[in-house]
């Protein structure tokens, strides 16, 4: 029998576990300055997710889990952040839960309106459905975050491609700066 995946330390752990990595050139676009964009080494890591999958993607009732580790950093005066999607099943939700670090979890509503909830080691959140949902890393430590999803939620990153968020999390003179678009 395979080994059980492991949760320990904001690592997750086991032959089964995936892990996917986004560099800054799979990010083209996302952030708001592109000169500052562009002077960033293409191949610089800006978040990695490990995932435990134990059903097919798409197997309706079932859940998957998964931790992303988001790398402090900033394009120009951008806080690094993950792409941000839709669930391409629009209903379905998701707990987020902060381990390490310190940073902001977006929200943003079909109709474009978006809020956000800070995240730190212990902090909860719920994710409705019909919300899209990205992450920023404010500090200067890795931000841990841990995921559950519905197998068949699906991910919808061509809307936010499109459109963006509504919001962008700027460093400001005393912290970090919500930046209305
Ligand atoms: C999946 C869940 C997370 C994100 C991860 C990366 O539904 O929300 O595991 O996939 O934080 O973000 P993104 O926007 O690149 O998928
Ligand atoms: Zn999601």
């Amino acid at each position: 029998m395979n080994q059980l995946p492991e949760f320990k330390a904001s690592k997750l752990s086991g032959e089964a576990v995936e892990t996917m990595i986004r560099t800054i050139s799979d990010l083209a676009g996302v952030f708001e300055d592109d000169a500052a964009f562009r002077q960033i080494d293409p191949g610089s890591v800006v978040y990695s997710v490990d995932s435990y999958m134990p059903v097919a993607p798409g197997t309706e009732g079932g859940l998957f889990f998964g931790i992303t580790h988001l790398m402090p950093g900033q394009v120009g005066r951008e806080f690094f952040m993950t792409k941000g999607h839709f669930h391409e099943k629009r209903d379905r939700a998701e707990f987020y839960w902060g381990i390490a670090g310190s940073g902001l979890l977006v929200f943003m509503s079909a109709a474009g309106k978006a809020w956000t909830e800070e995240v730190r080691p212990g902090s909860l959140h719920y994710v409705p459905g019909d919300t899209a949902h990205r992450l920023v890393n404010t500090g200067d430590a890795v931000l841990d975050v841990g995921a559950c999803w519905p197998a068949d939620a699906g991910h919808d990153y061509g809307s936010i491609t499109e459109s963006g968020f509504s919001i962008r999390v700027m460093a400001g003179e005393s912290g970090p700066e919500i930046v209305h678009q």
